[in-house]
């Protein structure tokens, strides 16, 4: 029989909370309900899938011109809809949109920005492989006055909360309030009763393994990777016989949230790079609500996020959609990275790698 006492969100809020004033706490508790209370309703859809209409693509595009899927729409619909609601949420930004949102009720006084990518990993929805959304809490700069796009643009140290629920087998959301990493299983049957949504805390004190044998990197983009990641990626596929003196195993799900997740669970190095595809774009994925609350994510529970030569949570970003390199996971393996970047000898090194590719052996 498991005697283990159960644990629920507002709990383990509450505990995680308790160092902050009291009228904070309440605000960013209830904040962080409202947001796992609206991912709990985007769990809904998406195992429901083709029957809840959230397949194939909505006849629209997303602030970068992205073609939009249903389910991008819908879940971006409930997360929005939750923010304007929300007391203490002044504002809110999302992937989906060009421009933030003002509250018209809580613009002025409340304490929050809130930003989201509503559905990452977009592309699986059909294929029925794990989707999220990723968020993050900041605070509101000028509190008395409404935000306008500047008051987002913090660097993600001053994120007070940032999170991410995986949409898989099981729906999870791994938490950060700065104090550490915590995992909370959504109980599906929960979603059956009039009440809110039940979180139950299935991990806490979430910790990254310093060393790994793992890597995800999408290997297809390899002739435009920046040299220090081409040399630290062939040096893994070297494995044993090469100058790690080991094997790596190499993984790509093309979903943030579900590689990140694999990293909170069993460590783990997930990289994309900055590459030269198009050199005015830095790299993919989008600061504020992906780089950013990972950054943060992976850094409290013991793990490290840089753009190669920086850690992630010092970047300030200029805009709401900029670009970033990442490459985030088990510290060992993410300071070696930063060392190739910032090796001066980097070019020597990497004449060892230089001509073949990285699957194709030279001729003896
Ligand atoms: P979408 O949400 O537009 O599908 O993008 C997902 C993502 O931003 C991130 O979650 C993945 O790591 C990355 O893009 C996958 O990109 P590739 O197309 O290079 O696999």
């Amino acid at each position: 029989m498991n005697t283990t006492p159960v644990v629920e969100l507002t709990e383990a809020l509450a505990l995680n909370l308790s160092g902050l004033p009291a009228d904070a706490a309440q605000a960013l508790s209830e904040t962080l309900l409202t947001i796992a209370q609206a991912c709990a309703a985007i769990s809904e859809v998406a195992a429901q899938g083709a029957l809840a209409g959230a397949h194939g693509l909505a006849s629209s595009s997303n602030s970068q011109g992205e073609d939009q899927k249903k389910l991008d729409v819908m879940a971006d619909d409930v997360l929005s809809a939750a923010m304007a609601a929300c007391p203490h949420v002044a504002g809110w930004a999302s992937e989906e949109h060009e421009m933030p949102f003002v509250s018209d009720e809580h613009g002025n006084q409340g304490r929050y920005l809130v930003v989201f990518d509503p559905l990452d990993g977009s592309s699986n929805i059909e294929a029925n492989i794990s989707v999220g959304t990723i968020f993050s809490v900041l605070p509101h700069p000028y509190r008395g006055t409404t935000p306008g796009e500047m008051g987002f643009l913090q660097p993600g140290q001053q994120q007070v909360a940032a999170g991410y629920v995986l949409y898989g087998p099981c729906t999870v959301m791994v938490l950060t309030c700065r104090q550490g990493v915590q995992m909370f299983t959504l109980d599906r049957s929960s979603l059956r009763g009039e009440g809110p949504a039940r979180w139950v805390l299935t991990q806490s004190e979430v910790r990254i393994p310093v060393a790994t044998r793992e890597f995800a990197i999408n290997a297809s983009n390899q002739r435009f990777w920046e040299k220090p990641v081409q040399r630290y990626v062939a040096e893994c596929i070297a494995g044993e016989s090469g100058p790690r003196h080991k094997d790596f195993n190499m993984r790509w799900v093309a979903s943030m949230v579900a590689e990140v997740h694999r990293i909170m669970t069993r460590g783990g190095v997930f990289m994309y790079p900055r590459d030269e595809r198009e050199p005015r774009k830095a790299g993919r994925l989008r600061h504020m609500y992906e780089a950013s609350p990972m950054a943060l994510l992976v850094e409290q529970a013991g793990g490290r996020a840089v753009n190669g030569t920086h850690d992630l949570l010092e970047v300030v970003p200029d805009t709401l959609h900029q670009r970033v390199p990442v490459l985030l996971g088990s510290k060992e393996e993410i300071d070696r990275i930063v060392s190739y970047h910032a090796d001066p000898h980097e070019n020597v090194s990497w004449q060892l790698f230089k001509t073949r590719s990285l699957f194709v052996q030279p001729q003896a």
